[in-house]
């Protein structure tokens, strides 16, 4: 992704993350085109397989995944693909990151484990991610540090809160990611091989 000014750049960015844990929340609060959606109903046949207990609301899981779109500014466009979280979809994770520059991983502080397997994912195929905490009402604090210790992860992977149903904080995710995602092709561009 090189970004000229005056250049129109597009570049692609997967949101991934254990089940329930915000994704498809996200995608929905900074798209600006009406984002499309692979929902399906839970039904009883998901009792003892979906842990819900921390998202109760929840009655929809996706099941391929999500899409929207969002300017950054006028001359950078971001694309955004959602994972499914369910275990059982991931036999679609190479396809989906195909192309991509950078992902998210979020993460529910209470269910920290659940991002264990996206984490893993990226660091194999070294696609740069960032980690944002998704911030459920009611939920304990925990700081970024904190959170870094618990996933084990390098120090220069930012870590950052958010709120999924929030645009602004979203987008700010977004400019951090692609902020982390250029820094490490320039770091990448300067070190001799
Ligand atoms: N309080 C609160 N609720 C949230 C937040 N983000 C998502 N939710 C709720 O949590 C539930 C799960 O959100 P989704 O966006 O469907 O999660 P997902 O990660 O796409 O789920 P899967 O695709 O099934 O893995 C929904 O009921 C949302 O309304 C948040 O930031 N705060
Ligand atoms: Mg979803």
């Amino acid at each position: 992704m090189a970004h000229r000014p005056g250049r129109v750049t597009s570049a692609k960015i997967v949101i991934a993350g254990g089940f329930g844990v915000g994704k498809t929340t996200l995608v929905g609060s900074v798209s600006e085109i009406t984002p499309l959606t692979t929902e399906a109903i839970m039904t009883s046949a998901g009792v003892g397989v979906d842990d819900t207990r921390n998202v109760p609301g929840k009655t929809t899981t996706t099941v391929a995944m999500d899409f929207g779109r969002i300017s950054i500014d006028r001359d950078l466009i971001l694309y955004l693909f959602g994972t499914p979280g369910q275990t059982r979809f991931w036999f679609m994770w190479d396809e989906l990151v195909r192309g991509a520059i950078g992902a998210v991983v979020m993460v529910d502080t209470r269910r920290l484990a659940d991002c264990f397997a996206a984490i893993d994912f990226f660091e194999h195929r070294r696609l740069p991610y960032l980690v944002a905490i998704n911030c459920f009402d009611g939920v304990q604090y925990h700081n970024a540090d904190d959170v870094r210790e618990a996933l084990a992860i390098s120090s220069d992977v930012p870590v950052i809160s958010c709120d999924a149903r929030s645009r602004e904080s979203t987008k700010n995710v977004l400019i951090s990611l692609v902020e982390y995602v250029l820094s490490m092709r320039r770091a990448r561009a300067t070190t001799p091989a």
